[in-house]
């Protein structure tokens, strides 16, 4: 390959989104660099044979001999570390590393770090519309979409990153100007050998951070040790200094700072007790470097939400349809359930299974059996999701997505709400999260 201008030489491995990102990076710079990917046909193999037919790729199995000829292997987050060709490679000395690592070397502005099991996207949203209110040159991706390589400019006065453990875990040191662990709840049982080894991912975000936001309802979403370093909090309590939180005037419930009232929460267009903490931790990380609150006030009041994320589709005979496809685990979906249960006069029906990622679905049988007239279950893992909730309300089985939406048209009542909320990811039945909501939206709209 004809592009080396340097003594190093790396690998970029995986040719996904991510993947692609750092070929158009190492390329512009001159460094030199081959690819790889365990799969035949990675998504971006046609990109880069048509804009970089120099580069060579090595697609199938990993060869840890080929690996070994670079220094440093950036690695995509769809790989697990512990891949045995990829431990092999860091045995015999070769860096593994990824593209956030390689962005926050690069990156000129201060950077706004967003971590947690839930909510990411939605905060890291927010927080980006609040800059921007705020006038300020802003750029927003990561794990949310655009992978952050392509986010570097240096026009740009504000850096929003949703960041996953799995990108976490080949990023060394972020030094975010302000990093967060909204909350923590099992995911990705799968890939981690349990919680502690998951916390520990994501607790990365914190390394060299400035200033750290944490959850005042959740002790793991706190940096260990503590060190001497600005902390800010959010809540859904009434807030002390340096927090932001809920406090109530007049009968009126408001999103509040210290002892301040900021905005009644009903000006709020997001439903649900987990989109308030949402706004108070937006507010919070906004706080923390520097936007004003005006702007930031703005932004919550014209957020109506993300797509798949408890999102409004319809009503049909006096019931509300809501796509919570984005649920993809237990903590999501209790969240679901509780806030859209707590909202409603009737009750929710809700769809959930899919592939559960080796999670315990048992946190569900409580909530399940306080808001929900019955559960319709499909996908891989309908039967442990069964065998958790017991006879806490009926279970009905079904095959496929307009079969559930159909039974559910059956089993609700007027007042009633149906919640797509699977607590499970999609892969199994579908290519995402996203055609899983558009599915269970179009099954819904033809009920009318
Ligand atoms: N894969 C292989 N062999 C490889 C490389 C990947 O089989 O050599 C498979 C893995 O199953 C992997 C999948 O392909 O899970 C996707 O990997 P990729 O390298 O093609 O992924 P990208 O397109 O680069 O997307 C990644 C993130 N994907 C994952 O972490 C799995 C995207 O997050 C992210 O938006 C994108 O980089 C830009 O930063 C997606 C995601 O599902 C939305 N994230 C998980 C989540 O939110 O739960 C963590
Ligand atoms: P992420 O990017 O972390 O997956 P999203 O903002 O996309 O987060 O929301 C994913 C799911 O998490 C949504 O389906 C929503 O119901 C749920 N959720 C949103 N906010 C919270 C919260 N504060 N706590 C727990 N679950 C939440």
């Amino acid at each position: 390959m004809s592009l080396i201008a340097s003594d190093h030489f790396r690998i970029v491995v995986g040719l996904g989104k991510s993947g692609m990102s750092l070929v158009r990076f190492l390329a512009n710079r001159g460094i030199a660099f081959a690819v790889a990917d365990t799969r035949a046909q990675p998504p971006e193999l046609e990109t880069l044979r048509r804009d970089y037919p120099q580069v060579e790729v090595r697609c199938g199995e990993l060869d840890v001999d080929f690996l070994c000829r670079a220094d440093e292997l950036y690695v995509s987050p769809g790989l697990a570390l512990a891949t045995p060709a990829l431990h092999a490679a860091a045995e015999r000395g070769v860096r593994l590393s990824g593209d956030i690592e390689l962005f926050a070397r690069h990156a000129k502005a201060p950077i706004v770090a967003i971590t947690g099991s839930n909510a990411k996207s939605t905060v890291t949203t927010l927080v980006g519309d609040m800059a921007q209110a705020a006038g300020k040159r802003v750029a927003v991706g990561g794990n949310l979409g655009t992978p952050a390589l392509d986010l570097l400019d240096d026009e740009i006065e504000l850096y929003v990153l949703e960041l996953s453990s799995f990108q976490l875990e080949t990023t060394d040191q972020l030094n975010a100007k302000v990093a967060t662990v909204l909350n923590i709840s099992e995911d990705h049982m799968d890939r981690y050998s349990g919680l502690p080894a998951y916390h520990m991912a994501k607790h990365r975000i914190f390394r060299g951070a400035e200033q750290v936001v944490i959850n005042r309802a959740d002790a793991l979403s706190r940096p260990l040790p503590v060190e001497g370093r600005p902390t800010w909090s959010f809540g859904l309590n009434a807030p002390d200094f340096k927090a932001f939180g809920l406090r109530e005037f007049d009968g009126e419930k408001y999103l509040a700072f210290e002892f301040e009232r900021l905005l009644p929460v009903r000006e709020l267009k997001v439903r649900g007790a987990h989109n308030q903490s949402n706004a108070l931790a937006a507010l919070a990380l906004g706080h923390a470097v520097g936007l004003p609150f005006a702007p930031m006030l703005e932004a919550l009041r014209t957020f109506t939400g993300l797509a798949h994320r408890c999102q409004w589709v319809g009503v049909h005979h006096e019931v509300n349809w809501y796509d919570d496809s984005k649920a993809t685990n237990v903590g999501a979906a209790l969240a679901a359930i509780e806030g859209l249960g707590d909202d409603i006069s009737g009750k929710l029906v809700l769809i959930a299974g899919g592939d559960g990622k080796g999670a315990d679905f048992s946190a569900l049988r409580a909530p399940v059996s306080r808001y929900c007239r019955a559960v319709v279950l499909l996908g891989r893992d309908a039967a442990r999701l069964a065998d958790a909730l017991g006879d806490a309300v009926p279970l009905i089985r079904v095959e496929t997505l307009e079969e559930a939406v159909l039974r559910c048209a059956e089993q609700a009542q007027p007042g009633d709400a149906v919640l797509l909320s699977p607590a499970c990811a999609s892969l199994d039945m579908f290519k995402n999260f996203e055609e899983r909501g558009q599915r269970f939206a179009q099954a819904a709209g033809r009920l009318a």
